[in-house]
């Protein structure tokens, strides 16, 4: 397939907006100013740009307890994104949130939690509500590869498979669970063919490769849209950060129990200088353009910090706020 320059640039500077999005919230982990855990997305930023350039403005997206880049995919505002991960009343969950309950219904970005595999369920209804209002969007439910264990996947496959609803179940296998590796809890490795007894169409693919999670999901967003759904993908990647916090707790005690020599090798295959490389040494793009998106970039993530600390936190005589919905009358 051939692709357009601005597409190109498009899905270059989605992936260094999350990254350094990501990368400027370790300063705050450490010095204790960011006091909710936080699961940095650094290193899987391939998959939600490769995925969300599929995606239209209505359709919906349902993310983990790892969202950030989920949620700036989907065209979430990234000063309420920086701004909930501080807890400020000008967050997108106007601060009761934090970093793992994102919400923000205008781009479609439908929800985040911290239960592994609990919006799985909660997508399935968005798709089934969908189908039942005979609408045209496409859901995409994001799990890793320890959300795999959980037999709400199961179930939720089997009743999408049966009704044929547009929902797309993306497998983010960054080959571990906290600190489990998926040796140690999977007897077959392979996620994607867990989708086949139930008659779901799976695909295992390069989630470091942002073009070919690009084109995968373009075949899934279509089998959806043209009531041929559901479709798994399992994107293959790693993070380069901690389960939690930068280095796996969240101050900082660096309790990463993975290979050095597998992190090393793996930092070799990161999305962002692979995708750069690719850019430059096809001629496609040059170097000056892309350091000019990087710069920018990175003065729109200075600037959001900046406006979050010069906002309030919410007062916590009205915690309870937002727990129920106005009753209609
Ligand atoms: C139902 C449930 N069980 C256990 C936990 C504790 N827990 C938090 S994150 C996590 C691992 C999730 O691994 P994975 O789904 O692969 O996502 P990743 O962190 O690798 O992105 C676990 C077990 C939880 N939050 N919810």
């Amino acid at each position: 397939m051939t692709y357009k320059k601005e597409f190109f640039l498009s899905l270059y500077r989605m992936m260094v907006m999350i990254r350094a999005c990501e990368e400027s919230f370790v300063e705050p982990i450490r010095s204790g100013e960011i006091r909710c855990p936080v699961h940095l997305y650094s290193g899987q930023e391939a998959i939600a740009a490769g995925v969300s350039a599929n995606l239209h403005h209505t359709d919906k997206v349902f993310g983990t307890h790892r969202s950030h880049g989920h949620f700036l995919a989907k065209g979430g505002d990234l000063r309420k994104l920086v701004a909930e991960v501080y807890c400020k009343e000008g967050g997108c969950s106007v601060g009761r949130g934090g970093s793992m309950h994102l919400i923000d219904p205008e781009s479609g970005f439908l929800g985040s939690a911290p239960i592994v595999a609990g919006t799985i369920s909660l997508a399935l209804g968005a798709a089934l509500a969908d189908r039942i209002r005979g609408g045209n969007t496409v859901t995409v439910a994001y799990f890793g590869d320890g959300a795999a264990g959980e037999g709400v996947l199961y179930e939720a496959m089997n009743f999408a498979s049966l009704h044929k609803l547009p929902l797309l179940f993306v497998c983010e296998n960054n080959f571990y669970a906290t600190h489990m590796p998926i040796q140690e809890t999977r007897s077959r490795k392979s996620i994607f063919e867990s989708a086949e007894p139930f008659d779901i169409r799976s695909e295992r693919v390069d989630g470091n490769d942002v073009l070919a999670v690009y084109e995968a999901a373009r075949r899934a967003v279509t089998d959806c849209r043209e009531g041929q759904g559901p479709v798994f993908l399992e994107f293959t990647t790693y993070r380069l950060r901690g389960h939690v916090g930068p280095d796996d707790n969240i101050q900082g005690d660096h309790t990463d129990i993975r290979p050095h020599r597998e992190v090393e090798e793996w930092k070799k295959k990161d999305p962002i200088p692979v995708f750069r490389d690719y850019l430059i040494h096809d001629k496609m793009v040059s170097k000056d353009e892309l350091d000019t998106i990087d710069k920018s970039v990175s003065v729109e993530v200075s600037k959001a910090h900046d406006l979050a600390l010069g906002t309030g936190n919410p007062d916590p005589r009205e915690l309870a706020k937002y727990v129920f919905s106005k009753p209609v009358s």
